[in-house]
């Protein structure tokens, strides 16, 4: 019953402008009853329910803007990223700041406990989702605690890989205990997380310390530490040496600016440096391989990373997303981190499949 309000909240607020893209998801022209239609799908699909009639009509409001965004977004595209509705076309980009932005990364006080290890192999394309090695995608919901399960899900790879043991670690143990003094759900660094796994000689499970989305008082489960690391250290800035680790030992974490990802849907995303600054790095993601990639009129050719996120599996690509590769795309390069597990020689790592 309200929806047919937004029709008259539209009259009030003016027209739209719409600016077609050829290789946009949206549809050329979207008239009222399109974008009404468009925000009631949105709400169904995604759950959204609002408080009141003015919020739900503020929101729609916000949904327009961030079509109008999109559409922007889709005719400066370098790569070939679709951008359009997602699970956060209700936000204002400073909402969606405020709800899923990492305190931006500054001068980072890290000191990492063992230099990387060289990697062994040349890259080919890899994807260790098809070896089965990834643990699900995991969603972080209204926590920023993207470090966290950055920092879980690389050390759940790398015991996969390594000791074909699978195992669900508790992103929740690194949110009390990493920061205690103020929880960590403000947000974080995965080196400081790698270095309390380091430190503490493991984590527990995510059964015995699940996963509550909000901060709580630290509690240790003694003698229950699972899946300890053998250090962790930051990687040189070179994209085709972090894909030479990727490939020969693992997925690793990485920082990059999350602004486009708000509104992207899927593809390959490439923004100039003056879009997407790679200083500004404000997410944790962990990257899981890479490809080379062409578009499919043949107009765009070029390197891709394959990146799981922690927003949960109905955003991007089931939760993943791919970024160009070999720009330093949104600073993908700057801070690649990852644990080191010493393969104890019993088992055969996996290799990564093409
Ligand atoms: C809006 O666009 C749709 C699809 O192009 C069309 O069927 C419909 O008649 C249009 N409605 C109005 C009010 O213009
Ligand atoms: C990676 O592998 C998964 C599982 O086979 C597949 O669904 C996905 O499309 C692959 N990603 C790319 C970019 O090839
Ligand atoms: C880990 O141990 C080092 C050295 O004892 C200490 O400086 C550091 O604060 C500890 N960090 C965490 C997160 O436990
Ligand atoms: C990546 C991609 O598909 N780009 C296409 C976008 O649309 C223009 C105009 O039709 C095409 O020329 C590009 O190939």
């Amino acid at each position: 019953m309200w929806l047919a309000n937004l029709a008259a909240c539209w009259m009030l607020w003016g027209t739209w402008i719409s600016v077609p893209s050829a290789n946009s998801t949206l549809p050329p022209d979207l008239n009222m009853t399109q974008l009404t239609q468009m925000f009631q799908d949105f709400m169904v699909k995604f759950g959204k329910t609002y408080g009141s009639q003015e919020e739900m009509l503020y929101r729609f409001k916000i949904f327009v803007r961030n079509m109008e965004i999109s559409r922007a977004l889709q005719d400066t595209e370098l790569g070939t990223a679709q951008y359009g509705v997602t699970r956060f076309s209700d936000l204002t980009e400073s909402e969606f700041a405020k709800k899923f932005g990492n305190p931006v990364l500054q001068a980072p006080p890290f000191v990492q406990t063992q230099p990387p290890r060289s990697p062994l192999k040349e890259p080919k394309p890899c994807n260790w989702t098809k070896a089965g090695a990834l643990p699900p995608v995991k969603d972080q919901g209204e926590c920023k605690a993207c470090w966290a399960f950055a920092a879980v899900s690389n050390i759940e790879a790398l015991w996969k890989i390594n000791q074909n043991i699978q195992r669900s670690l508790s992103v929740q143990e690194l949110i009390d205990c990493t920061y205690p003094s103020r929880g960590g759900c403000m947000g974080g660094y995965v080196w400081d997380a790698l270095l309390y796994v380091f430190n503490n000689t493991g984590l527990s499970s995510s059964t015995l310390y699940p996963y509550i989305e909000k901060d709580q008082p630290c509690r240790k489960h003694k003698g229950r530490k699972l899946t300890k690391i053998d250090g962790y250290s930051v990687l040189p800035r070179d994209e085709k040496y972090i894909a030479e680790v990727v490939a020969s030992q693992g997925p690793v974490t990485a920082l990059m600016n999350k602004k486009f990802c708000q509104h992207y849907q899927k593809g390959i995303m490439q923004r100039s440096e003056e879009d997407c600054d790679p200083n500004w790095l404000d997410h944790a993601v962990l990257i899981v391989g890479f490809g080379e990639g062409k578009s499919r009129r043949g107009s765009w050719s070029g390197s891709y990373w394959i990146i799981q996120n922690s927003w949960g599996k109905h955003w991007g690509e089931q939760g993943y997303f791919r970024l160009h590769r070999g720009s330093n795309a949104c600073g993908i390069r700057n801070y690649a981190t990852t644990a080191i597990l010493n393969n104890l020689g019993r088992k055969k790592p996996a290799a990564c499949p093409p």
